[in-house]
């Protein structure tokens, strides 16, 4: 190995629904972290490794930090991104262009407690109209903080990511691979089965409910060519449960079907899925529940 090659670790953080899985996913090229227009998709820190000739940045997605996290689950969720800072070399801050709240300035106490460089990644620019308000406003956030740099993107936009990836790379240590070459994640493809599951959720469901809802993997095994996968949906309430079914069985199908496709093309294999919904009365509340689900508490 080259003493020149660059490798490091690089958290992203930010309060929810900034685009920071969207940003991971562009980043790698691949569609690994789920994503939905809802805040508090992602529910537990993943990482994505990307290899470029001798640098490799291994990055790592978190759940939005919430400002008043309610139920055990989500006090977990905000734990995973304080346990995963201490261990990484660079911090992307993703915010969204224009709009700064009090979430964010939650996030931002975090990251004034540790010692990190910090680069304030300004998301979701081709939503901004007035494009003069976007400097002034960009000017008020460098006078909170000492970023290293401000970047604004769009997460969607090659040339964007291309120009951050440019950037971040200087404030890597040197180093020797942490992964091999082609590494893409520490996670299980049982655990990778659950989250598209969990996306089919958060994204074709009504307004409450995708927060009632968890995803486990019964069955993970490959017959021939063909990836058989048992997976439950567990919900809070017995009510909860006909609503997830739907008219017929059609909403459950529906997921089902939306799920395997996004498996096989992540595993590269046929894929037959089966779907149960089980009812776990407040499961986001009990400990033995979140355990299982693979929350560190
Ligand atoms: N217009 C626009 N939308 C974006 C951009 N990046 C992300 N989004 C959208 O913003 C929404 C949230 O994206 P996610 O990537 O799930 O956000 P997140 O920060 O990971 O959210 P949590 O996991 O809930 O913390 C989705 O609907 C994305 O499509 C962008 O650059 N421009
Ligand atoms: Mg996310």
């Amino acid at each position: 190995m080259s003493p020149s090659s660059r490798s490091g670790v690089v958290a992203i953080v930010g309060r929810p629904n900034v685009g920071k899985s969207t940003l991971l996913n562009h980043i790698l090229g691949q569609k690994l972290s789920i994503t939905s227009r809802r805040p508090q998709t992602t529910r537990q820190h993943l990482l994505g490794v990307l290899t470029r000739g001798r640098d490799q940045i291994v990055f790592v997605d978190t759940p939005g930090l919430q400002l008043r996290p309610g139920k055990r689950m989500n006090r977990a969720m905000n734990r995973e991104v304080e346990t995963v800072l201490p261990g990484v070399d660079l911090v992307l801050f993703v915010v969204e262009a224009l709009r700064w709240t009090a979430a964010d300035e939650n996030v931002l106490r975090l990251l004034r407690e540790c010692d990190l460089p910090v680069l304030l990644v300004v998301n979701k620019v081709d939503r901004v109209q007035e494009r003069e308000r976007l400097l002034p406003w960009i000017e008020e956030r460098v006078r909170e903080f000492g970023y290293r740099e401000v970047i604004p993107l769009c997460a969607r936009r090659k040339r964007d990511v291309e120009h951050l990836l440019e950037a971040l790379i200087r404030y890597l240590p040197e180093g020797p691979h942490l992964y091999p070459e082609d590494h893409l994640t520490d996670r299980s493809e049982r655990f990778l089965a659950a989250e598209i599951v969990r996306e089919k959720l958060m994204r074709l469901l009504g307004e409450e409910l995708p927060y009632s809802v968890g995803v486990s993997i019964e069955s993970f095994h490959e017959q021939g060519k063909t990836l058989h996968i048992d997976a439950v949906i567990w919900v809070e309430r017995p009510g909860q449960k006909p609503i997830i079914i739907g008219h017929q069985g059609r909403l459950l199908k529906k997921i089902g079907t939306q799920a395997r496709r996004d498996m096989e093309r992540l595993f590269g294999r046929k894929v037959m899925l089966h779907t149960w919904v089980k009812v776990r009365e407040d499961w986001t509340e009990d400990e033995r529940a979140l355990k299982q689900l693979g929350f560190d508490i």
